[in-house]
């Protein structure tokens, strides 16, 4: 089967990260791969270099690139579409002034998602304000005419928490001297931003609790809970301006990286393992219905995901998800008020 994947934002820093490993296979293997890449007018000369460096790759499974800037030929029969394109924060810019410009490009691609993508495609919004302009996209989607008759269920629409989430492992996993590979159910909740909550409460290392094992590290239950508060959750919330001031630059590599596993897992499965996902709720952990809010999840092999339940939430993790939470609430209030939703 050739998988059609269409990535927005495709001239950029993470798409330039990403689509020559999509294109050597690391998704679906040996399947053969359509690329269908959007960008705006501006950048096109920048992503005509990006489509020769990809011809001159010789990538067996990549049969066919199409580069556009027009949504529906780049979201037309797509089994995939990567949306990193999205307005950048600009000088003097606030809060408001980002959704709007975002609202814009999260609308337009949303509905041409929903007019011209497969019915089934899995969405993986990457551009900030992530959560919310999935929210976004989702929503237009769903109110498009289709030629087959259906309406796009905007549970398709999912945002990245996964980065998060593998920066979560990588911070537990040195504080313990322990290889990523032990480490498992760690979870992100709520909004990709700095309020998100990454969760160790039920991670598993070897199978053994992980707040056991660092807490042998820590000198004990208390000093392992301080370090919880004080260093891991900041951390990671705080891993990407980290990586700007070191880098001069935003996350690219580990984005694509975090992107591609998040494609790869909601494609084929996880066989169990729980991943973060920010998924449409459908009120779980009381996040409200139709919020786009990062959950544990797991795949089945057929592609199916859902939210992992019956997690016993204790006060303190409440409080932190309950903040996220209204952040994402009141995101999604602004972007009502701006006539996207
Ligand atoms: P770049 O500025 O390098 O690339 C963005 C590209 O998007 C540009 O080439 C631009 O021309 C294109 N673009 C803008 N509007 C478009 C539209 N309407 N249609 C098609 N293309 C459009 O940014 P990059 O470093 O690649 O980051 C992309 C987005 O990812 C940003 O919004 C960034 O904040 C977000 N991130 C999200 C992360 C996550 O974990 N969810 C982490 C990394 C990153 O910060």
């Amino acid at each position: 089967m050739t998988r059609t994947v269409a990535v927005t934002g495709a001239a950029g820093s993470i798409a330039y990260a990403l689509l020559f490993r999509l294109a050597a296979g690391e998704v679906y293997g040996k399947e053969p791969v359509r690329l269908r890449l959007l960008e705006v007018p501006q950048a096109v000369d920048r992503l005509d270099g990006v489509l020769m460096e990809l011809a001159d790759c010789a990538f067996p499974a990549l049969v066919d690139v199409v580069a556009t800037t027009d949504p529906d030929e780049a979201f037309a029969d797509a089994d995939a579409a990567l949306l990193v394109g999205a307005a950048p924060r600009q000088e003097g810019m606030n809060r408001a002034d980002l959704l709007r410009a975002n609202g814009e490009v999260f609308r337009t691609h949303g509905a041409a998602i929903g007019r011209a993508a497969k019915a089934d495609v899995r969405v993986v919004v990457v551009g900030n304000p992530a959560n919310t302009n999935a929210l976004i996209a989702a929503h237009h989607a769903s109110l498009q005419d289709r030629e087959d008759g259906r309406r796009m269920d905007p549970a398709r629409f999912t945002a990245l928490t996964r980065l998060d989430h593998n920066r979560a492992m990588s911070a537990l996993a040195a504080k313990i001297d322990a290889p990523v590979g032990s480490i498992e159910r760690i979870t992100i909740w709520g909004n990709h931003s700095n309020t998100q909550v990454p969760d160790l409460t039920d991670a598993l290392v070897d199978g053994r609790p992980a707040p056991e094992v660092v807490a042998e590290v820590c000198d004990g239950p208390a000093a392992a809970r301080d370090w919880v508060a004080d260093d891991f959750i900041p951390a990671v919330a705080n891993r990407g301006a980290a990586v700007i001031a070191a880098r001069g630059a935003s996350s690219a590599a580990s984005a694509a990286s975090a992107a591609l596993d998040h494609l790869r897992d909601w494609t084929f499965g996880t066989d169990g393992v729980r991943v973060s996902m920010a998924v449409r709720s459908s009120g779980e952990y009381g996040v409200p219905e139709g919020l786009v809010s990062s959950f544990p999840c797991t795949v089945e092999a057929d592609g199916s995901y859902r939210v992992v339940e019956g997690i016993e939430l204790d006060a303190d993790r409440r409080a932190r998800i309950d903040a996220s939470i209204a952040e994402l609430a009141s995101e999604r209030d602004e972007a009502a008020g701006l006539g996207f939703l």
